[in-house]
């Protein structure tokens, strides 16, 4: 059983809007439908999400009615990703399954309150590969908040105890710092756990639910449940198809180590 996050500075360009990167997309595609294990694929908004999020401010939960514009329209820009990435996915003979985190999760101050997985559970039992990504969702007590692919990363990780779980991110692994803006920055080849908590990083990107911060944290926790993490660059080639499948590659690996 695998885990993989696909993330939204791989298959979409996050500075302008709506836009995805196909090519890329769809080599990905081809290398997940070489891994025979059983696999969730999560997928982040990118800018079909973030944008719009930012814009109206949808994290901080609701505030005026021009949000519920804003609301409609970043969760129909997720959907039609999602179904770009659906299209790519069955081309490449992976029969997917979409399952968005509005119909399955409820938050509470951007913290799961009611989770339901009974879906993944059923779509993977029949031999599909369930599909799910970052979304906008409701919130008991903002009324509306973000629920990131890195959120649900460690939802299902605890649910469904992968063997791996694999992050693809637009950098070759996890750096010092962040190689966008520092020359100097050095790729980190093995973490452990409570490194994690020393990596400087910030924004590279218009990012709602906090970039690579948000991600580190997702990582340790999930490291913390006994699941060896890796991130590789999914911009290049066989990055994704040799971390799924155990195979050395360049990139970070963070062990697992029970907590
Ligand atoms: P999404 O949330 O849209 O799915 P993603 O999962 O692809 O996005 P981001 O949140 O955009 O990932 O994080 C990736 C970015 O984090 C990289 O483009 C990189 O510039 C930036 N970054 C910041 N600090 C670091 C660091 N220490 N190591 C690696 N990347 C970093
Ligand atoms: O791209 C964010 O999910 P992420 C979802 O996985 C929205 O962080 C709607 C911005």
């Amino acid at each position: 059983m695998l885990l993989l996050k696909l993330g939204g500075s791989v298959i979409t360009d996050k500075n302008r809007l709506n836009v995805v990167r196909k090519r890329i997309l769809n080599r990905l595609s081809k290398e997940i439908s070489m891994v025979d294990d059983k696999i969730i694929i999560v997928h982040g908004a990118g800018s079909f999400g973030h944008i719009l999020a930012e814009r109206y401010r949808l994290n901080d939960g609701y505030s005026n009615e021009n949000q519920l514009e804003g609301f409609a329209l970043t969760h129909r820009n997720v959907r039609v990703l999602n179904n770009i990435v659906l299209d790519s996915l069955t081309s490449a003979g992976i029969p997917s399954i979409s399952i968005p985190p509005i119909s399955f999760i409820e938050l509470d101050n951007r913290k799961p309150k009611q989770v339901n997985l009974k879906t993944f559970r059923k779509t993977l039992d029949s031999n599909f590969v369930p599909v799910t990504f970052g979304d906008v969702v409701f919130d008991v007590s903002l009324h509306f908040s973000i629920c990131s692919g890195d959120l649900l990363m460690i939802l299902l990780a605890k649910e469904f105890k992968p063997d791996r779980v694999v992050f693809a991110i637009d950098e070759d692994g996890i750096y010092s710092k962040n190689p966008k803006k520092y020359k100097n920055a050095r790729l980190l080849t093995e973490l452990s756990r409570d490194e994690l908590s020393k990596i400087t990083t910030d924004l590279t990107y218009s990012d709602v639910t906090g970039g690579m911060e948000g991600k580190l944290n997702s990582i340790a926790e999930i490291a913390g449940m006994g699941i060896d993490v890796v991130v590789v660059n999914g911009n290049k080639r066989d990055r994704v198809y040799r971390a799924l499948t155990r195979r050395r590659t360049k990139g970070t690996i963070i062990y697992g180590e029970v907590t």
